[in-house]
């Protein structure tokens, strides 16, 4: 197997019953693993809420760190309706042209500064950069910001050493009540300034609520992002003829993307909590219990998918969850697909080959499952056309 191979690990468990167990913290989950489950699940939002303690529907769960509740990630409908109303056109700029151009540019020097070293490690000196530049565009901030973030390192709220760093999570939180406050003091064009003058749900929205949505998007969007771009560049250097079909065949980049997310699922899954005794596949979830949508699982359900474990460009329906399903879907989306669909094209007009060095796989664990979902470092050497 090469390094670009990402198995599925639900397989087995998926065909017998449907449904896995994990314990995280004395606090377990039934992982649903099949597609039709998933989002049957995701859609039924009065029996499996987001809108539990904050943290708790995170795997691993956040309530150790976290008091602030997410938004809307963390509110349910009827009340998640009006934060979606608010934040659904800002998070759809990505489709402007002056975004895209710049965040061509940022691209095009993340690239010129790879093909000019020896060689680089993707994860830190690639990945991590690219997203914290390109966040800088999400917000509508300046680009001074973006090393401040980069220093952060992968994730807010884990560390090398742990799954749950709460001294990180501080970093974070003191960084955003500090922006908050800057914002109020001179207001701007940024995501801040917005969030602050803005009404929701006949309200003005609270420092509490508007850090609650500036957490997420500092969160949300960060190893997912690195994931995307780092295994994406992994699956190239194995399979360059497909980089090279890109150039030939700009047309296909929608799909090519994708059917790279959908193989990568880059978030594993996501959490919820029942609200009443209920039943999934036959088995018995309690009132106050978690769930979990298990979008890697489902994306490689083998009812659903043709070959799910081959990666098919030619894939012409690709119902795919890792964006998520139903009224939580991933706001996030559109500029990860732009994003990623300018960096692989950019690329395939670039690149000639890519040779990896050395490379180490981020499993994570997940009960009884080990799930690839990344690389905690990629050292390779691009070489241009
Ligand atoms: C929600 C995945 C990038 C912001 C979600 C959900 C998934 C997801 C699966 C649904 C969670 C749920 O149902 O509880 C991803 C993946 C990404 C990505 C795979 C990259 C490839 C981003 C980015 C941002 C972002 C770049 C913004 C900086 C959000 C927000 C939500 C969300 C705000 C919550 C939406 C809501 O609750 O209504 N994401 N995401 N995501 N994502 Fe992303
Ligand atoms: C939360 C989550 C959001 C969580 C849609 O996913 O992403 C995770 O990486 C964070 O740890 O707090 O923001």
């Amino acid at each position: 197997t090469g390094v670009s191979d990402f198995p599925d690990v639900f397989k087995e468990q998926r065909s017998t019953s449907g449904i896995g167990q994990m314990d995280d913290q004395n606090d377990p989950v039934n992982m649903l693993l099949g597609l039709k489950n998933v989002r049957k699940a995701a859609h039924n939002c009065a029996v499996f809420q987001s809108g539990a303690k904050p943290g708790r529907i995170v795997i691993p769960s956040e309530v150790a760190i976290r008091e602030t509740r997410q938004i809307p990630f963390e509110v349910d409908p009827p009340e998640h309706a009006g934060f979606r109303e608010l934040l659904n056109p800002w998070f759809k700029r990505p489709l402007d042209d002056t975004y895209q151009a710049s965040l061509q540019q940022i691209i095009d020097e993340t690239i010129d500064s790879a093909l000019r070293a020896q060689s680089l490690d993707i994860v830190s000196e690639f990945a991590l950069p690219l997203q914290s530049k390109a966040l800088t565009l999400l917000l509508n901030t300046t680009m001074d910001k973006a090393q401040i973030w980069i220093d952060w390192g992968t994730h807010v709220f884990r560390s090398e050493d742990s799954d749950l760093d709460g001294d990180k999570a501080n970093i974070l939180y003191d960084y955003i009540d500090n922006e908050i406050d800057n914002a109020i003091a001179n207001p701007s064009d940024d995501l801040y300034s917005v969030l602050l003058a803005a009404q929701v749900n006949g309200q003005k929205m609270t420092k509490e609520q508007v850090k609650g949505v500036m957490i997420l998007t500092f969160a949300g969007g960060r190893d997912t992002v690195i994931n995307a771009i780092t295994n994406s560049i992994a699956y190239f250097s194995e399979n360059i003829s497909d980089l090279q079909r890109i150039h030939a065949e700009p047309e296909i980049i929608n799909r090519a993307v994708e059917e790279l997310i959908r193989y990568f699922s880059p978030l594993t899954q996501m959490g919820r909590v029942a609200t009443e005794d209920t039943q999934v596949c036959e088995h018995a979830i309690k009132a106050d219990s978690r769930i979990s949508l298990c979008w890697a699982s489902a994306n490689r359900d083998e009812s659903v998918f043709k070959n799910p474990n081959n990666v098919d460009f030619d894939r012409k329906v690709n119902p795919h969850v890792s964006f998520g399903f139903s009224h939580h879907n991933c706001l996030g989306a559109t500029h990860a697909r732009q994003l990623l669909r300018q960096l692989v094209l950019s690329m395939a007009s670039k690149v000639a080959s890519i040779d990896i060095i050395k490379a180490d796989e981020n499993i994570e664990k997940l009960g009884e499952f080990s799930r690839k979902v990344g690389f905690n470092y990629l050292q390779v050497s691009i070489k241009a056309k």
